[in-house]
C-alpha cells in the first residue's frame, strides 16, 4: 500500500454498545471497498476484526482491531472497538487517535446508556461524531423513534442525512436528504430509484430542516438561501464538514451492516464530510517544560504516539501508533520521550485485524503498527528529536480486583513474567502484590475483564492460576495505656538465655505508626541490647497479637529491665520485648481497624435514592451529592473497604449499568461491634 498524504487519511473509531454491529460494519466496509474477497460473520468467528481466539469464541470484540480500506483515493483506518464496559479502555485508546467516532446504534434496541457514556467521552475531547443507525432490516425497528431519541439526547446538532426506505424485511433503500434522491439496494448495489409517494412529504420536511440547519452555520450561504437561492450539494457538504470537524454537527446515517445496505454511503460520508487529520485542532506537545501546538506535517521532525500494545504469537510485542507529525520509514530510529531510549522501527506495518502488511512509509496523520520495540509502552511518544511528548492518554482506573495464585510450581515460575507482559498489553489492568494480605491482586473494570485476563494468561503464556476473594488489610491497635514485663529465661545446660524488659504502651494518633522510646536508666538493660527490645516489639506488632492482624499506631517505652552478665544476648532481649508487648497489648483494650475508602459515585438522578439506600446498607458515611455534568448526581461517601469488594457489579445492577464510581484509600477506622472480622491469612 502506498503512503497517503494527511488530507487523504480518515481515522475512524467505531464505537457503540456491545452487539450494535461495529465489527460487522467494519467487515462490510472492508468487503465493499474490495479489501476482502468474502464477508465474514461474527457468529462464525470469521471477521477480520474479531481475530483473537477469545473473541471468536464469545462472538464479541475484546480489543480494538485496526483494519484498513481504500475509498475514493482515500485511506480509511478503521478502529473497531469492543462495546463491553469491561473493555472500555480500548475505546479510550482508539478515540485518542481517531479524527471521527462513528457511533453504531442498534435500531432494534434503541439509544442506550452505554452510547450516552461514549458520547460524553467523545464530547470531552471534542471528537467529531457521526451516527450510523444499524440493523434496520430487523423487526420492530423504527428509524424515526431512534432519531427523535438521538435529537433529544444529543441536541440540535444531530442532523439526519438520510432516511430508510421500507421497514424490517422490507427495508431495501435509502432516501438521500441532501440530494433528494432514492437509492435502492435490491441488486446488492445502490441503484437510483424513486422516493415512495408516501414518504415524499416526510422526506421534504426533513430535507428542508436539514438544509436550514446547515446554512445557518455559514453567513454567506444563509444570505443566499434567504434570497431564495438553493445551495448545491457540494456547498452544503462543505459547510457541514466544517460543523462535523468542529464537533457541532453530528450527521445521522442509516443502514444494515449484514444485508448490507448503505455501507458504501457511509464510506462516502467518511471521505466527504469526515475530517482529515488536517481538519483537527493542533495537539499540544511538551518538550521539557515548553508546550507547543503541533499540526500534521509530513516534512516535520517525526513524532508518533503509541495507543495500543498487543502481544502477537508470531510478531511478538506489537505497538499501534499514530504519526502525529513527520513521516516514518522502515529502519528509522526514534527516541522514546519517556525513557530516553533509542528505538529502531525495523518494519512498519499496517494491520488487517490479525494480519500485518508491511509498508514503506507512513506520513503525518496515519495509523500503523511496529513490532518488537524494546521498551515502549502504550501512551508513550517516540520522537525524532527533542524528546517531544504527546498529551497522555488517560485510561479508566480499575474498580474491581481478584486475587490470583499460581496453580503449580511451574505456573509460579512463569507467573510474574506473564503478568508483566499482560499489563503491557492492557493499560487499564493493574497487578499489585499486597504484602499486608499476602495476595497478588489483578485489578480491572469488572468480572469479565478479569476473567479474560486469566484466560489470556493460560492461552498466551501457559500459566494457570486460581482465584480467591480479595482479603481486606485489617489492622489492630490499643485504646488505652498498659504496662507489662517480659521475661525470657532458659537454662539448658551450659550457656543460658536471660533478659527482662518492662514496657509501657499507649495509643498514638491514627496514622502515626510506631514510636519507640528508651527510658532505661542505670544500665539495667545494656545499651547494645535496647535495639533488640525494639526489634522484639516490632516483631510482635507485625505478626499480630490479638486477632492476628498487624498492630499499628502505638508508642512503646522501655523503662526497666534486668540482664545477666553471661546469659544475656540480643536474642534474649528480643524475646523479652516480644513477650512484654504481647502481654501489654492484651491489657490495652485492643480493637480491630478496617480500611475505609473514599468513593465518588456518579449516577443518573433517578437512581440517586436507590444508590444512597444501598450505600447506607454498606455502613457508608455520605458527605453529600452534587449535580454533575449531563444532569447526573455525584455522591461522595466514605465506606469500609470490606463492604465494597463487589461494588462494581452491584452498582451496575442497581443503576442498570448507568452508574460508575472511583475509589481511593482514605483512612482506617474501628470495626464496630457486631461486625465480623475474618481470620487473618496464615503467615
Ligand atoms: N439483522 C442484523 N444483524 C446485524 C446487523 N449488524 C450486526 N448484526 C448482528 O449483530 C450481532 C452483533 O454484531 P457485532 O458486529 O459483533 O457487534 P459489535 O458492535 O461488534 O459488538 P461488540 O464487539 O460486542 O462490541 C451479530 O450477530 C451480527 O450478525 C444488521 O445490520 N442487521
Ligand atoms: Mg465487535
Amino acid at each position: 500500500m502506498k503512503a497517503f498524504a494527511p488530507d487523504r487519511i480518515r481515522n475512524v473509531a467505531l464505537v457503540g454498545p456491545p452487539g450494535s454491529g461495529k465489527t460487522s460494519l467494519a467487515e462490510a466496509m472492508l468487503f465493499r471497498a474490495g479489501a476482502l474477497s468474502r464477508v465474514g460473520r461474527v457468529e462464525d468467528g470469521s471477521t477480520v476484526c474479531d481475530h483473537e481466539p477469545e473473541e471468536k469464541e464469545i462472538g464479541h470484540s475484546l480489543t480494538t482491531a485496526l483494519a484498513v480500506l481504500e475509498w475514493q483515493g482515500h485511506k480509511i483506518n478503521l478502529l473497531d472497538t469492543p462495546g463491553a464496559f469491561d473493555f472500555a479502555g480500548e475505546a479510550v485508546g482508539a478515540m485518542a487517535v481517531a479524527d471521527l467516532a462513528v457511533f453504531v446504534v442498534d435500531a432494534s434496541s434503541g439509544l442506550d446508556h452505554a452510547t450516552v457514556d461514549l458520547w460524553r467521552q467523545a464530547a470531552s475531547r471534542s471528537l467529531p461524531r457521526l451516527l450510523f443507525v444499524n440493523k434496520l432490516d430487523r423487526e420492530y425497528t423504527s428509524f424515526e423513534t431512534v432519531l427523535a431519541d438521538l435529537q433529544e439526547t444529543f441536541g440540535a446538532g444531530v442532523a439526519p442525512l438520510e432516511i430508510p426506505i421500507g421497514v424490517a424485511e422490507g427495508f431495501h433503500g435509502i432516501a438521500d436528504l441532501l440530494t433528494d434522491t432514492a437509492w435502492i439496494y435490491d441488486s446488492g448495489h445502490a441503484e437510483l430509484g424513486e422516493i415512495p409517494e408516501e414518504m415524499e412529504e416526510c422526506e421534504a420536511r426533513i430535507h428542508d430542516a436539514l438544509v436550514e440547519n446547515i446554512v445557518v452555520a455559514d453567513d454567506a450561504l444563509l444570505e443566499r438561501y434567504l434570497d431564495g437561492d438553493i445551495p448545491s450539494v457540494e456547498e452544503l457538504e462543505r459547510v457541514m464538514g466544517r460543523g462535523v470537524a468542529a464537533g457541532t454537527v453530528f450527521p445521522v446515517v442509516c443502514g444494515s451492516a449484514t444485508i448490507p445496505i448503505a455501507v458504501d454511503r457511509l464510506c462516502n460520508y467518511i471521505v466527504e464530510v469526515g475530517p482529515s487529520p488536517l481538519d483537527r485542532p493542533p495537539v499540544t506537545i511538551t518538550v521539557g517544560t515548553t508546550e507547543t501546538p503541533l499540526t500534521p506535517d509530513p516534512d516535520a521532525d517525526p513524532l508518533i504516539q503509541v495507543f495500543k500494545t498487543a502481544v502477537d504469537p508470531y510478531l511478538g510485542h506489537v505497538s499501534y501508533f499514530r504519526v502525529l507529525t513527520g513521516s516514518i520509514r522502515r529502519d528509522i530510529h526514534l527516541t522514546n520521550s519517556r525513557t530516553g531510549d533509542d528505538e529502531r522501527l525495523r518494519a512498519i506495518m499496517t494491520l488487517q485485524g490479525g494480519d500485518s502488511v508491511e509498508v514503506d512509509a507512513l506520513l503525518a496523520g496515519d495509523i500503523g503498527a511496529v513490532a518488537k520495540l524494546a521498551a515502549t509502552l502504550t501512551g508513550d511518544s517516540l520522537s525524532g528529536a527533542g524528546r517531544a511528548q504527546a498529551p497522555p492518554i488517560v485510561f479508566p482506573t480499575p474498580v474491581m480486583s481478584t486475587a490470583v495464585t499460581a496453580r503449580s510450581r511451574t505456573d509460579e515460575d512463569k507467573l510474574a513474567n506473564a503478568l508483566h507482559r499482560i499489563v503491557e498489553e492492557d493499560p487499564v489492568l493493574r497487578v499489585h502484590r499486597d504484602e499486608a494480605t499476602r495476595q497478588t491482586l489483578l485489578s480491572g473494570l469488572g468480572e469479565s475483564h478479569l476473567r479474560s485476563v486469566i484466560s489470556k494468561l493460560e492461552r498466551k503464556f501457559g500459566v494457570t492460576v486460581d482465584t480467591e476473594d480479595v482479603r481486606v488489610a485489617y489492622r489492630e491497635t490499643i485504646t488505652g495505656p498498659a504496662t507489662a514485663e517480659g521475661k525470657y529465661k532458659k537454662q539448658s545446660g551450659g550457656h543460658g538465655q536471660f533478659g527482662v524488659a518492662s514496657i509501657r504502651i499507649e495509643p498514638v494518633l491514627p496514622g502515626a505508626g510506631f514510636e519507640f522510646v528508651d527510658e532505661v536508666r542505670g544500665g539495667v538493660i545494656p545499651r547494645q541490647y535496647i535495639p533488640a527490645v525494639e526489634a522484639g516489639i516490632r516483631d510482635a506488632m507485625d505478626h499480630g497479637c490479638g486477632s492476628g492482624y498487624p498492630v499499628v499506631d502505638i508508642r512503646a517505652t522501655v523503662f526497666d529491665g534486668r540482664h545477666h552478665s553471661v546469659d544475656s544476648s540480643e536474642m534474649s532481649f528480643k524475646m523479652a520485648g516480644r513477650l512484654a508487648f504481647q502481654e501489654a497489648f492484651a491489657k490495652g483494650s485492643p480493637v480491630v481497624l478496617e480500611p475505609v475508602i473514599a468513593v465518588e459515585v456518579t449516577v443518573p438522578a433517578e437512581c440517586l435514592g436507590d444508590v444512597m439506600g444501598d450505600l447506607s446498607s454498606r455502613r457508608a458515611t455520605v458527605q453529600g451529592s452534587i449535580l454533575g455534568d449531563w444532569g447526573e448526581q455525584v455522591v461522595s461517601a466514605t465506606v469500609p473497604e470490606s463492604e465494597m469488594l463487589r461494588y462494581a457489579i452491584d452498582l451496575r445492577s442497581i443503576t442498570g449499568g448507568r452508574g460508575r464510581f472511583s475509589a481511593v484509600h482514605d483512612h482506617y477506622s474501628r470495626v464496630p461491634p457486631g461486625v465480623k472480622v475474618p481470620e487473618p491469612p496464615e503467615r
